[in-house]
């Protein structure tokens, strides 16, 4: 049995005083530090969104548009964003608490300015892989812990990946270690990730 943490865009752009910044987004770096110390896992992956300053998902890039507004990005529906999380800002290093030197490899994800990545697998078109998915097979993960932020975005997106690209593998969502966008989105997202067979945990839990 190998088992593997995936800590998802635990990044400055993510928390308070970031650009994009999530709910007590930050109270969730105590808890990846303790999992990632436990000893439970043999492999820490860590993803981070990683934009050019022209990427399609910022409301910026569209003229008359503000940030939150639905646009469109290469012909499909597209949430616009802030700038956030700009390759080479401080916005898009890891929270400065997490404890970086347990992170065995790092996914960086969303460098093409046409289409967003909220999975750390796949772009949201899923023509283009980032590599992921290979990685973990080429580690032979038997369970995969996923948690970070934004629940609703990029964890739900990267847990349903990961159901679907790694068949047979175990997918565990750590909910005390996660922080949503929106309320509603982060009820409809624990519901959907439930009903693809995907495990709803606490880090309690895990750790026990
Ligand atoms: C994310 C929106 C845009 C996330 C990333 O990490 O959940 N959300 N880019
Ligand atoms: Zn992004």
């Amino acid at each position: 049995m190998t088992k593997a943490l995936l800590l998802i865009d635990i990044q400055n752009g993510f928390c308070p005083g970031g650009n994009l910044p999530v709910a007590e987004g930050d109270e969730i770096v105590p808890i990846a530090n303790a999992l990632m110390a436990s000893g439970r896992y043999d492999l820490v992956i860590a993803s981070q969104d990683w934009h050019p300053a022209d990427h399609g998902s910022f409301a910026s890039q569209h003229p008359g548009k503000s940030p939150f507004d639905m646009g469109e990005l290469s012909g499909k529906p597209q949430m616009l964003w802030p700038d956030h999380c700009v390759q080479g800002t401080g916005d898009a290093e890891f929270h400065g608490s997490l404890d970086t030197a347990r992170i065995d490899f790092v996914q960086q994800k969303g460098q093409n300015p046409a289409v967003d990545s909220y999975s750390a697998f796949r772009d949201n078109d899923q023509a283009a892989l980032t590599g992921l998915a290979d990685y973990v097979r080429s580690k032979g993960v038997t369970e995969l812990d996923l948690c970070g932020l934004a629940t609703d975005y990029c964890v739900k997106f990267s847990a349903l990946d990961a159901v679907d690209m790694l068949p047979g593998v175990t997918v565990r969502f750590i909910e005390d270690a996660s922080r949503g966008i929106d309320p509603a989105g982060v009820a409809a997202a624990i519901e959907e990730m439930q009903a693809r067979g995907i495990e709803i945990v606490t880090s309690e839990a895990l750790l026990a």
